[in-house]
């Protein structure tokens, strides 16, 4: 039976050969998907994800996570979490509750601990000193916040025909307390439909909110455009419309993926995924920008 995954960035890959691993023992989307992205969670040396994230301008790691599942579209996100390990397992636990499934700030960090979830100070040493060390750079020159960040997305498809998604990240380094990206927001950050496929997103949320892209991707899939099409078709016009009304667009890559296991990618800036499926082993590609 037919299953994959495909997953934003380099770092996502030793995740990606665990979740293909878990699928071909047919273990479901939703496993695969949080075991996915738990890697990329516990991994200290990622300054984007999860522990060893850096940190807003006041020192703090907050982090926005979601989980998507494709057969019920019950999602749970969490935004502006702080010091929980795993906040992508906070997201799907959430995704249970028909109510208060999106939680922000004390409410989502008094949430995990109040299920047992592994609080641990996100800040290791590394971020910090990465932290103090931008903070002399912006008093000497005017530096753009927005600076080597990058959110774990995937999606997965099992042998049942179940699919799921799921992101974390902990967004703009030097970001604004309380800042909140395109991640733990659906039809932003991710989407996903079993009926048809899903879409996963990472780069500048400010922009990439601005079109919704992952639900347009999936909207663009069940209309009977391939995942490749699908990317191509919801992204690249988007980004002229931002460089028209802006002059410019923030960095966008987007990762496919549909009920066929087939998938596709856009991207307007050097972009690596990873991607695993029944018909081969999984390998990291490089995607170039397009159109
Ligand atoms: C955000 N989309 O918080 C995330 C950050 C990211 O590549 O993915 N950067 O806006």
């Amino acid at each position: 039976m037919t299953y994959g995954t495909i997953a934003t960035w380099r770092m996502a890959h030793e995740g990606v050969i665990k979740a293909t691993e878990l699928l071909k023992k047919q273990k479901s989307a939703g496993d695969a998907v949080e075991t996915l992205i738990n890697r990329v969670e516990a991994y200290p040396y990622y300054k984007s994800v999860g522990y060893g994230g850096l940190p807003n301008e006041q020192g703090v790691v907050e982090m926005d996570a979601a989980f998507m599942n494709g057969d019920d579209l019950a999602i749970g996100a969490v935004a502006g979490i702080q010091n929980v390990k795993h906040a992508v397992s906070v997201a799907r636990k959430l995704s249970k509750l028909h109510f208060n499934s999106f939680r922000v700030g004390e409410g989502a960090t008094r949430y995990a601990i109040q299920n047992d979830f592994e609080m641990v100070n996100m800040l290791t040493p590394r971020a910090k000193k990465i932290w103090q060390n931008r903070l002399l750079e912006i008093q000497e020159k005017k530096l753009d916040p927005y600076d080597g960040h990058d959110t774990v997305g995937a999606i997965t498809l099992d042998q049942q025909g179940s699919m799921a998604a799921a992101t974390s990240t902990s967004g703009l380094f030097m970001k604004k307390p309380g800042r909140i990206g395109d991640s733990p927001l659906s039809g932003s950050g991710f989407y996903v439909d079993s009926e048809v496929g899903g879409a996963a997103a990472t780069g500048l949320g400010e922009d990439l909110m601005k079109g919704c892209l992952s639900y347009e991707i999936v909207r663009l899939m069940a209309e009977g455009r391939t995942p490749q099409q699908a990317c191509d078709q919801a992204v690249y016009p988007f980004i002229e419309k931002l460089q028209k009304r802006y002059g410019k667009a923030g960095e966008f890559s987007l990762v496919a993926m549909n009920k066929a296991g087939a998938w596709g990618v856009a991207t307007n800036v050097e972009f690596t995924f990873s991607v695993g499926n029944d018909k081969q082993v999984p390998v990291i590609l490089m995607a170039n920008p397009g159109p």
